[in-house]
């Protein structure tokens, strides 16, 4: 298939809101399918999630086994330093984000290199729902049901070349619309990455959407990645570039601050971070009676541990 790039007049069959329009939302078909029936309690939804309704079948692979955070939990506590450092920031801040019209630029060793409009690259991709748990290295997590399409699907129709080793995922950079840009907290844009391997696993997802809405911007609209194994920095927000690589990209985190930050970023009790254990984790909304909760290695998605056999996982944290 050949995508049409963003500088190409659009066809007219090309319709946004035929991705976009849904016949009904994610969690009604839940709740009556019944397929989270354990979890689906009044009030778990509570605070009412907005923006516009996805049509997306949910995904019985991929339900946590816990309970999903509220709408509010999820929206309100967030890392997003382009709109600020306090986890209350980005939803007060987001709003000046235009999450559309907005384009991609997919670039290196690849075949469909250019710059595309979101509309199309989603176009091919059916949405589906998935419930993963997210762990930050602050040590707080959240369970969190996102709609979006598996990241594999997306790399095998661009076509990658067999020099490509690494994935490179960039925010999107721009001042005016990110007030937190006009200060040095970190480099700019946002840049995260993945080995091929990793990027290629059926678990590294692609998000556009959560709550069967689309993506609010303060959650990385209207293009997130998710990788529910690594540590939440690795989840890039706002994308407009993914680079295919020979060599790893430098990634925002780790050149700020290497000892504290790798590349790899798997979620790892074994190791510590210099300031703080990574033993346990605190899930937003419990409370501040909430128990701690023991994190599992790789966040509990061992099947993913094949991909790192022979690497000393201390070293490459
Ligand atoms: N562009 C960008 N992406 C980002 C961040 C950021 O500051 N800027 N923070 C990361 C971190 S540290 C985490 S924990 C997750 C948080 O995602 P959430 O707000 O959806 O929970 O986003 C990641 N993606
Ligand atoms: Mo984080």
């Amino acid at each position: 298939m050949r995508y049409r790039r963003a500088d190409e007049p659009k066809g007219s069959e090309i319709t946004p809101e035929s991705v976009w329009t849904a016949r009904r939302s994610v969690v009604k078909s839940l709740l009556g399918a019944g397929a989270i029936g354990a979890v689906a309690t009044p009030g778990w939804a509570a605070g009412s999630p907005t923006g516009r309704i996805l049509e997306a079948k949910h995904n019985p692979a991929y339900g946590a086994e816990d309970t999903p955070n509220t709408w509010d939990d999820v929206t309100t506590y967030n890392n997003f330093y382009e709109f600020g450092t306090d986890k209350s920031d980005p939803a007060r801040n987001a709003g000046s984000l235009r999450p559309a019209p907005w384009s991609v630029t997919i670039a290196g060793e690849v075949q469909q290199r250019g710059t595309f409009a979101l509309e199309d690259l989603l176009k091919p991709h059916p949405l589906e729902e998935r419930i993963y748990r997210l762990r930050c290295v602050e040590a707080w997590s959240m369970v969190i049901p996102w709609v979006g399409f598996p990241l594999a699907d997306l790399i095998k129709r661009l076509q990658p070349t067999s020099k490509a080793k690494f994935v490179a995922f960039t925010t999107l950079k721009d001042p005016v619309q990110m007030p937190g840009q006009r200060g040095g907290v970190l480099d700019w844009p946002y840049v995260e990455g993945l080995r091929m391997d990793e990027a290629m696993h059926p678990l590294a997802f692609m998000a556009v959407g959560l709550y069967g809405r689309v993506l609010p911007n303060q959650s990385g609209a209207p293009l997130r990645l998710v990788v529910p194994w690594k540590y939440g920095f690795k989840s890039a927000k706002s994308i407009v570039r993914i680079d295919f690589l020979e060599r790893p990209p430098t990634t925002t985190w780790a050149a700020s601050n290497p000892r504290e930050y790798g590349f790899f970023a798997n979620v790892n009790p074994a190791v510590d971070h210099p300031r703080w254990s990574q033993k346990t984790e605190r899930r937003i909304g419990g409370g501040v009676f909430a128990p701690r909760i023991q994190t599992r290695p790789f966040n509990g998605y061992t099947e993913v541990a094949s991909l790192y056999s022979g690497l000393d996982l201390s070293r490459w944290f």
